[in-house]
């Protein structure tokens, strides 16, 4: 059934969609590195302990920005919001910035973005292009330490009430490369209204994959233009 083009679109993405540009997910070697469970640097505990090594963590991710490139599901889905005249909103899991390089522009990053980094002073977050230690400094106090502007595990997401009313408002909601491990991410197709479309676009059944109604299975960079294809009637 062909939606309507003043339907209102929320697209939600993982580490999936980004795979095929190179870059890793976290279920890959089972979420590790340097023998590190992902889970156990990704927090202000393991910050607050080990400043180097969160660090090191997101230097190593922010390097391997430079060597990739967004692929031909980062495109359909920029194409996707030029050429749709409805509402439309990318929501993604994912920190690295192949989404805004692709050309999405109504993007929210709700785990944060590794290109930007916030004061722990005053709080100011600045564009973060290179490499972020103990001693970088706050561009705005001069003063302030800075951490990596993500969101770690048992920190609030970013723009959760923007999302939860666009997710509550959508005809058509679609998870693309996420394994629905992390919440309030995985639980956010719960919250869509009863009259959407939900589907997924996965490699592999995500664990929440009982909660769509659609589940297509292959690689993002046939599945996504594809859909998109289909939903531009082309
Ligand atoms: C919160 C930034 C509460 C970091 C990320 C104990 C203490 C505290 C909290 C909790 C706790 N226990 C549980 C929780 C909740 C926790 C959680 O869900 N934990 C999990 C592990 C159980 N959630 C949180 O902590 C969240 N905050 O709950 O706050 C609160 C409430 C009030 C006030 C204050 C606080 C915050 C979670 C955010 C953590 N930060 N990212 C960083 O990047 O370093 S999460 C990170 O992991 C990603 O952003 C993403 O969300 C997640 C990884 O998931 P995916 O993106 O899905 O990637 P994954 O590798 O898992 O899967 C890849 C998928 O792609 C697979 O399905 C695969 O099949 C598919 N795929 C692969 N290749 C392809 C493909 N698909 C298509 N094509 C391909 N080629």
């Amino acid at each position: 059934m062909a939606l309507p083009r003043d339907a209102a679109i929320v697209i939600l993405t993982g580490a999936g969609i980004s795979a095929e540009s190179g870059l890793r997910t976290f279920r890959d070697a089972d979420g590790l590195w340097e023998n590190h469970r992902v889970e156990e640097v990704a927090t202000p505990e393991a910050f607050h302990r080990d400043p180097a090594l969160v660090h090191r963590f997101y230097n190593e991710r922010r390097q391997s920005l430079a060597t990739v490139q967004p692929n031909a599901a980062h495109l359909a889905l920029a194409r996707l919001e030029r050429a749709w005249a409805g509402p439309f909103l990318l929501v993604t899991q994912n920190v690295d910035d192949l989404h805004d390089r692709a050309g999405s522009r109504q993007l929210l990053h709700m785990h944060g973005e590794l290109v930007r980094g916030r004061c722990l002073g005053c709080g100011a977050i600045h564009p973060w292009p290179g490499d972020m230690d103990q001693a970088s400094r706050c561009p705005t106090c001069q003063t302030g330490r800075m951490r990596p502007h993500i969101v770690w595990f048992g920190e609030l997401p970013l723009d959760l009430d923007r999302i939860y009313d666009a997710v509550e408002r959508c005809d058509l909601f679609v998870a693309i490369g996420t394994s629905g491990h992390v919440y309030p991410a995985a639980g956010l197709v719960q919250a869509a209204a009863p009259g959407a479309r939900t589907v997924e676009l996965n490699l592999q059944p995500s664990r929440v994959a009982s909660a769509f109604q659609e589940a297509r299975t292959g690689r993002a960079t046939d599945l996504v233009p594809a859909f998109v294809e289909e939903l531009l009637g082309g």
